[in-house]
């Protein structure tokens, strides 16, 4: 069960995020940035976009199969608009082999964990390993523990999650898709520390 996106079909033409060099925009007043999701299945990776997205939470919808894609397109305080093109991958392990396809030329990575689960967060940490192994080298990069509205089956702590984040130089924050808290946040928390690019 999870939170497959039947939106993706409508923006599924549009899909050239695929393309390497396609991970950033030179207008810079109009950024363009490839965002993919990763993390272990059922974290809540298609929840997040899909609230996200669309402001929906459907907890009886289907598990992704492979990746889909959508886009968002949000404006900042400074007038600067960000789409994000967001490739939301699924976490099975026979999809595994599929994640550099959608991670190389992100301008954004989000690794997600449940914070009910200590086995999804210890694969967050392979993850950031992979992405700092073969992602882009100024990749931006998100964790987060993701269920917060599950606080009282909590297993991983704030802090670890805290700890984690500022090891490996990424923006922490908890979310929870079921209750859209901290969603909207998330996404403008990464707008803001995109790289600007400069007026050629
Ligand atoms: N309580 C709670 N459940 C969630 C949350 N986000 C997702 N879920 C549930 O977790 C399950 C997996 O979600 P899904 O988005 O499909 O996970 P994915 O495999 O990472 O894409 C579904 O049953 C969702 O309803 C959340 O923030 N809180
Ligand atoms: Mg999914």
């Amino acid at each position: 069960m999870g939170c497959a996106s039947s939106a993706a079909d409508r923006n599924s033409g549009r899909a050239a995020g695929l393309n390497p060099d396609n991970g950033g925009a030179i207008d810079p007043k109009n950024l363009k940035v490839k965002l993919v999701l990763l993390g272990d299945s059922g974290v809540g990776k298609s929840c997040i976009v899909l609230r996200f997205v669309r402001g929906q939470f459907d907890p009886t919808s289907k598990v992704t199969v492979g990746a889909s894609f959508l886009s968002q397109t949000i404006a900042l305080q400074d007038s600067t608009t960000v789409k994000f093109e967001i490739w939301d991958t699924a976490g099975q392990e026979r999809y595994a082999a599929l994640a550099p396809l959608y991670y190389r030329g992100a301008a954004v990575a989000v690794v997600v964990y449940d914070i009910t689960s200590p086995e999804s967060f210890a694969k967050a940490q392979y993850w950031v390993k992979e992405l700092q192994k073969h992602g882009s080298p100024d990749i931006v990069m998100a964790l987060v523990g993701n269920k917060a509205d599950l606080n009282e089956k909590r297993e991983v702590t704030t802090q670890d999650g805290i700890d984690c984040a500022e090891k490996n130089g990424m923006f922490f924050i908890e979310t929870s898709a079921k209750t859209a808290d901290n969603i909207n946040q998330l996404f403008e928390e990464i707008a803001k520390r995109l790289p600007r690019p400069t007026a050629a």
